[in-house]
């Protein structure tokens, strides 16, 4: 059962992973799953619960209708909201765009990739240094652009690019790596590159540029 942020609204709960907490080992060990799962993830639920508790105007909003009008809540809570939500959102994508078992993108997903940055391999030295360029706590993403194009974009904290067409991402939080790999973001990335879900990866790709093409019509 994948995690994709959907209809979930007020009251968040935290959906388990998808996955055997061992799942991604080597790359990634059962005690950071544990602890990113269960205890960071768990936070940014609870946190974002209680700002919108006495809120009850939000409490049919989605994760994406809350971390896309941002502008609309209240002032008090407009920056718990953006951490929390995004704290949220932004993990359920993460987890969900891993996998134990070794996948590679579809010849259609290596085509536009192919198209947008030269290659596979050229793409992967992009996307590392965007995991790399986030000055502490922070994500690279490969999204859809506003073009419908494949591109590359860094986000601070738990925000979220705009507009929000997230194919993948890589937590760049210490707390994804630190226990592991310590100080070694690099290697951290490296072998993230061998986790990830490429057939989530392609369906989320069809979905946006369904939705691209229906928001242009
Ligand atoms: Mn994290």
């Amino acid at each position: 059962m994948l995690l994709e942020p959907t209809a979930m609204t007020y009251p968040f709960t935290l959906p388990p992973l998808p996955y055997a907490y061992n799942a991604l080992e080597p790359i990634i060990g059962r005690r950071t799953m544990h602890f990113h799962h269960d205890k960071h993830m768990q936070a940014y639920v609870d946190n974002l619960n209680k700002a919108l508790a006495p809120y009850p105007a939000f409490h049919n909003w989605t994760l994406e209708q809350l971390l896309t009008n941002l502008s609309d809540l209240p002032a008090e809570i407009r920056t718990a909201v953006r951490n929390n939500a995004g704290g949220v959102y932004n993990h359920l994508l993460y987890f969900d765009g891993m996998s134990g078992r070794e996948t590679r993108p579809s010849p259609l997903l290596r085509a536009a990739i192919a198209d947008e940055f030269g290659s596979y391999k050229e793409w992967k030295s992009k996307m590392k240094e965007a995991g790399m360029g986030v000055f502490g706590s922070g994500w690279a993403w490969l999204v859809l652009d506003d073009r419908g194009r494949l591109a590359i974009v860094q986000t601070p904290n738990q925000d979220v690019p705009h507009p929000l067409r997230p194919l993948l991402l890589v937590d760049v939080w210490e707390h994804a790596y630190y226990l592991q790999y310590q100080n070694l973001r690099a290697n951290y990335l490296d072998a993230w590159f061998r986790l990830i879900n490429w057939p989530l990866v392609e369906k989320r790709y069809l979905e946006l540029l369904k939705n691209t093409c229906k928001d242009d019509a």
